[in-house]
């Protein structure tokens, strides 16, 4: 049932957007940002092997996956922090928070329309638009920035990706591009 008001929602607000799918979708990720280069980044695998050592990632908005490079251990705690932020974090018109535990999509009714449509997230450990990392092809997810200091405990080993919280098939215009900076604290 939520889900068919949710689809009825969004056939509303796409109409009044005119963002319908029978419309061409506009590529307006801005390609000429380094984060968002279209080059393949052939960097090898990387252990932060030591208590506090870090490595900066750059993380586009509009790729589905942002590969860190990094391979991390189950048990192993990382911290996260911005220390670069780009253009803004948007939703293509949607206002978006990103480095707070409530981030993603700011506007109250856009909240209301994500509510009946969390299904169709990519995670549902984390609101629309937040930041996400992944391990093994999203089997493991979690909200990159949180109420512990922006601490995450790793529940999976595997290889560390990162993508806005969108809708598959909905990163075309999206809008960000940030440096982040990953710890090991453990
Ligand atoms: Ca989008």
């Amino acid at each position: 049932m939520r889900s068919i008001v949710f689809g009825f929602l969004l056939l509303i607000l796409m109409f009044i957007c005119g963002c319908s799918y029978l419309q061409p979708h506009p590529d307006t990720c801005d390609h000429s940002h380094p984060s968002c280069s279209r080059e393949l980044n052939n960097e090898e695998p990387f252990v932060l092997d030591t208590i506090n050592s870090e490595k900066h990632i750059d993380i586009c908005a509009c790729k589905p996956l942002n590969n860190s490079h990094i391979t991390v251990e189950k048990d192993q705690e990382y911290q996260f922090q911005i220390i670069e932020l780009g253009e803004g974090w948007k939703d293509g018109s949607i206002a978006s928070s990103l480095d707070d535990p409530e981030g993603g999509w700011t506007n109250p009714f856009m909240k209301i329309i994500g509510w009946f449509g969390s299904a169709y997230k990519r995670s549902s450990e984390a609101p629309w638009y937040a930041l996400v990392g992944s391990v093994n092809n999203d089997e493991y997810t979690f909200p990159v920035f949180n109420e512990d200091g922006n601490i995450t405990k790793i529940e999976q080993s595997g290889k560390l990706y990162f993508f806005a919280n969108d809708m598959t098939g909905r990163y075309f215009n999206n809008k960000g591009a940030i440096k982040l900076l990953i710890t090991r604290k453990n």
